[in-house]
């Protein structure tokens, strides 16, 4: 078996860059054997146009590397288009315009997610597994001692059992103020690629904008807005889902189930309207059947994260090897495979699907490093998956030459 033959119709593997600032160069990314990028412009502000020339500068940087620039990640989606306030039309058109600019760049999927407020939400940075790797984790007792007593969101009670509370209580009265203050911080300001110096009355000047706005209203003005020139250019946008993929901070949620991917889909129905399938995400919801899903919505994903969680009984989570945790990941990647596979009988151009390991843990010698590791963003951690999912793409095209 030649495992680098083309027609062994493997999925390409991806790599996330944060850009020249990244610790982890391209250098390093290529020696995982990635052969494509996942990165953003982080230098320019949500809802500005991204110029062409700014475009190719990064791109050019990508081929120097010998690198592809399989997806953006992300365009970011202004706040005020998410809660339908402020100067829309011109927000929009920046969007097309900038998606116009990416495809006449060679750039055809456009990541972007549509959480209100802050990306995904963890409340351990650095939890320490027993093999002594860190990895990010979600504990429902921490976030309520956030809500309850760093934002004092009124009303936050009402998300939490009584046990919950009272654990909460007692671990926030366990920090002190400094302890206190990082956890805060760790929480409000891990934007991917950039921190925003938010404070806590940023975020709460923010929630109060979520007041009564109708999220899905408001993601179908911009797709309707947006999908006409993504059509037309050739680009495909893939819509991350919520993380984690229930209701947090008393916010509308748009992504967290099957459900929320059929109404998204309907809501303008073109193969350009697609979906990230973040495998890490929707598994932190018990219901969700993930090869179940994959393959239900398989002609509409338009770019792939694979990684897994871990849930336990107490109502948190952690983010598991890639292998192991919830997620039946050969499933997943069998469905992937036959996905590929029926593009392909079907002639379509862009049979190929691209995926990354969406979050690695920290370990081995990066655990050393004295640089900031984006949260999640190790290399070593990172490539371990990448290498464990390879295998397993590998061996499930080898197994088929077998029967
Ligand atoms: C990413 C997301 O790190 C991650 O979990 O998958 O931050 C993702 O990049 C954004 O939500 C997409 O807009
Ligand atoms: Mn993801």
């Amino acid at each position: 078996m030649n495992l680098t033959h083309p027609d062994l119709g493997l999925l390409e593997e991806g790599f996330r860059w944060y850009g020249p600032n990244d610790p982890v160069s391209l250098r390093d990314i290529r020696q995982t054997g990635a052969a494509s990028v996942f990165t953003s412009l982080h230098q320019i502000p949500y809802g500005d146009l991204w110029p062409r020339e700014a475009i190719r500068e990064r791109n050019e940087m990508l081929k120097a590397a010998g690198l592809r620039w399989s997806a953006v990640e992300s365009v970011p989606v202004h706040e005020d288009i998410k809660t339908g306030r402020g100067n829309l039309k011109k927000l929009f058109s920046n969007y097309s315009e900038t998606l116009r600019n990416l495809a006449a760049e060679g750039v055809s999927v456009v990541i972007y997610n549509f959480m209100p407020v802050l990306d995904w939400i963890r409340t351990d940075m650095r939890y320490v597994l027993p093999d002594g790797a860190e990895c990010l984790r979600y504990d429902p007792v921490r976030f309520a001692a956030f809500e309850i007593y760093a934002l004092k969101r009124p009303g936050a009670e009402a998300d939490f059992t009584p046990e919950q509370l009272e654990r909460a209580k007692l671990w926030w009265s366990s920090l002190n103020d400094a302890a206190r203050e990082s956890f805060i911080q760790s929480i409000i300001d891990v934007f991917p690629g950039c921190k925003m110096g938010l404070s806590l009355n940023d975020i709460r000047a923010m929630l109060a904008k979520y007041d009564g706005v109708d999220l899905r209203a408001n993601l179908t003005r911009f797709l309707e807005a947006v999908i006409p020139t993504a059509e037309e250019v050739g680009v495909r946008l893939a819509i991350h889902p919520d993380d984690p993929p229930f209701p947090v901070l008393g916010l509308p949620r748009i992504l967290s189930q099957d459900s929320d991917i059929e109404a998204l889909f309907k809501m303008v129905d073109s193969p350009a309207n697609g979906l990230c399938f973040c495998a890490g995400s929707l598994s932190a919801r018990t219901s969700n059947d993930l090869p179940a899903m994959a393959k239900k919505f398989g002609p509409r994903i338009n770019s792939v994260h694979l990684r897994s969680t871990q849930q336990l009984p107490d109502g948190s989570f952690y983010e598991a090897d890639h292998l192991a945790g919830s997620v039946d990941m050969p499933a997943l990647m069998r469905v992937l495979l036959d996905e590929q596979d029926r593009r392909r009988k079907e002639g379509r151009a862009d049979w190929q699907l691209t995926f990354r390991p969406d979050h690695g843990h920290t370990m081995l010698d990066d655990l050393k490093k004295t640089v900031e590791i984006t949260p999640g963003y190790s290399c070593l951690g990172r490539m371990r998956g990448l290498a464990e999912l390879r295998g397993l793409m590998l061996g499930l095209r080898y197994a088929e030459t077998l029967k």
